[in-house]
């Protein structure tokens, strides 16, 4: 096992990393900007080193100053958490190259998933269903309206490099095709430096799950059940739960079966979460591969008393699973609400200095956050401040405890989410379970 492990992130993330690490008696090294000195995953960590200024190119995207900051502290490992370096092959392979452990999956499974489209391939040749399209990247005009005649509209053009939202087009008319199709390949070329893109049939009021796995270097791969994430904005998250609410015990086994049989297509490694579209009539097909800690899995430990981040150190340190997949036990359930410093109307961030911060605690209450009294919140990160975590029984039991720990939430000075976050859960779609990833429209239209 690591005897030291660098942190290569910010935030809450960083503070629940270096939780892990202390409970596995590794010692930890924190990474900050100029303007994060005093910043809580910097406080707690045993060792901290300044990588650059404020700016994320120039600090917590800057391989070589962290790369430096690992070897001049001796790390022996870089977790790189979320965002930023964590799914970039190049970071990985940095990392190797100067005989430091990346706690993650192998680059190879990281270029893998990174290339949407031939992700999709490799899916779809180990027999996992997808969404009918093309097979591999679009590039010629005539063929791509050839296909769009034979599957049908509406469909959705992606970008091969893009992923999460970024570099998509839905397209709902034949006038429409040439256009659209054009405008994404040019979008992509521009974002990503890659103008591939892929053409799937557009499902319409789908539910994103997913699924968490992890596979140990001996090719034993197990899946900790699934997170419904259909509460979305601009293909940002905004609410979490385990399990989902629209899956029944035999559409769970199939879902995790599905994703285990992915895992293995990739050859997988360490902690992942393979994304599915669910449609109405319960049809799943795959999405993409994550191949990095979520910001959500927290909601996957509460119902399986796992701690998804201890296990994946242990993982990418050679230790096998430490379970089999008959022991994972799926117990009650949980929702996560992510907090943002921004208005609660209009989502605008909304920086500065936090006057007072009161926690909720109790009975099923989890806060994640590196958020305190005193601290100012920057406006150069995320706006994501705090992840309120709740497990109960049953899903109404967890709404009810969601809508208590919400209204004991006190977090003064800023703008918060936390207002938009008691009105979703007192409302009668959100407490029905019956919605899309376009809860956020027929929300809006009800209230
Ligand atoms: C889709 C889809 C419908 N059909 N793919 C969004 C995030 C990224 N992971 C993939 N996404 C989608 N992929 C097929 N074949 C719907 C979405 C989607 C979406 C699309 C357009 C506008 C808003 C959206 C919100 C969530 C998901």
């Amino acid at each position: 096992m690591f005897s030291k492990i660098l942190i290569a992130n910010r935030g809450e993330i960083a503070v629940r990393i270096i939780r892990a690490c202390r409970e596995l008696g590794i010692s930890t090294v924190a990474v900050h900007s100029d303007v994060e000195r005093s910043a809580l995953h910097v406080r707690i960590a045993d060792e901290s080193v300044c990588i650059g200024p404020a700016a994320v190119s120039e600090s917590y995207l800057n391989i070589p100053a962290i790369i430096s900051a690992a070897e001049i502290t001796d790390s022996e490992a870089v977790h790189p958490g979320y965002g930023f370096l964590s799914e970039n092959p190049q970071f990985a392979d940095a990392c190797r190259a100067s005989g430091i452990n990346f706690i993650g999956p192998s680059a190879e499974n990281i270029r893998s998933a990174g290339d949407k489209s031939r992700a999709r391939q490799i899916i779809k040749h180990a027999g996992v269903p997808v969404v009918p399209g093309s097979d591999g990247p679009m590039s010629d005009e005539k063929a791509m309206i050839a296909l769009v005649k034979k599957i049908g509209l509406p469909v959705i053009v992606k970008a091969s490099a893009g992923g999460g939202g970024r570099g998509m087009r839905v397209v709902e008319r034949y006038e429409d095709l040439k256009h659209s199709f054009n405008m994404a390949r040019s979008e992509a070329l521009s974002a990503f430096g890659n103008g591939d893109v892929y053409i799937e049939k557009f499902i319409t009021r789908m539910r994103h799950v997913e699924v968490q796995i992890m596979a140990d270097t001996s090719g034993n791969i197990i899946h900790l059940g699934e997170r419904d994430c259909s509460v979305q904005r601009r293909h940002q998250k905004l609410i979490e739960e385990s399990p989902s609410p629209v899956l029944t015990d035999r559409l769970r086994r199939k879902i995790g079966n599905l994703a285990i049989k992915a895992a293995k297509a990739f050859d997988y490694t360490n902690v992942g979460t393979v994304e599915f579209i669910v449609d109405n009539e319960n049809n799943m097909y795959f999405m993409e591969m994550n191949t990095r800690v979520q910001v959500e899995h927290p909601v996957t430990e509460m119902v399986t008393g796992i701690d998804i981040i201890k296990e994946q150190i242990r993982l990418a340190s050679g230790l096998p699973l430490s379970r089999k997949q008959a022991s994972i036990k799926l117990s009650g359930h949980s929702i996560e609400c992510r907090i943002n410093a921004e208005d609660p109307d209009k989502f605008i961030p909304s920086p500065g200095l936090i006057s007072t911060i009161i926690q909720p605690g109790g009975p099923g209450v989890r806060v994640d956050t590196a958020a305190y009294t005193g601290w100012s919140v920057p406006p150069y990160y995320d706006s994501m401040i705090a992840k309120l975590i709740v497990h109960a029984s049953d899903r109404k039991e967890a709404i009810a405890r969601m809508r208590r720990a919400l209204s004991e939430f006190i977090i003064d000075g800023i703008r918060t989410t936390i207002p938009f976050h008691e009105r979703v859960m007192a409302s009668s779609l959100f407490q029905s379970g019956r919605f899309g990833v376009d809860f956020i429209e027929r929300f809006n239209e009800q209230s």
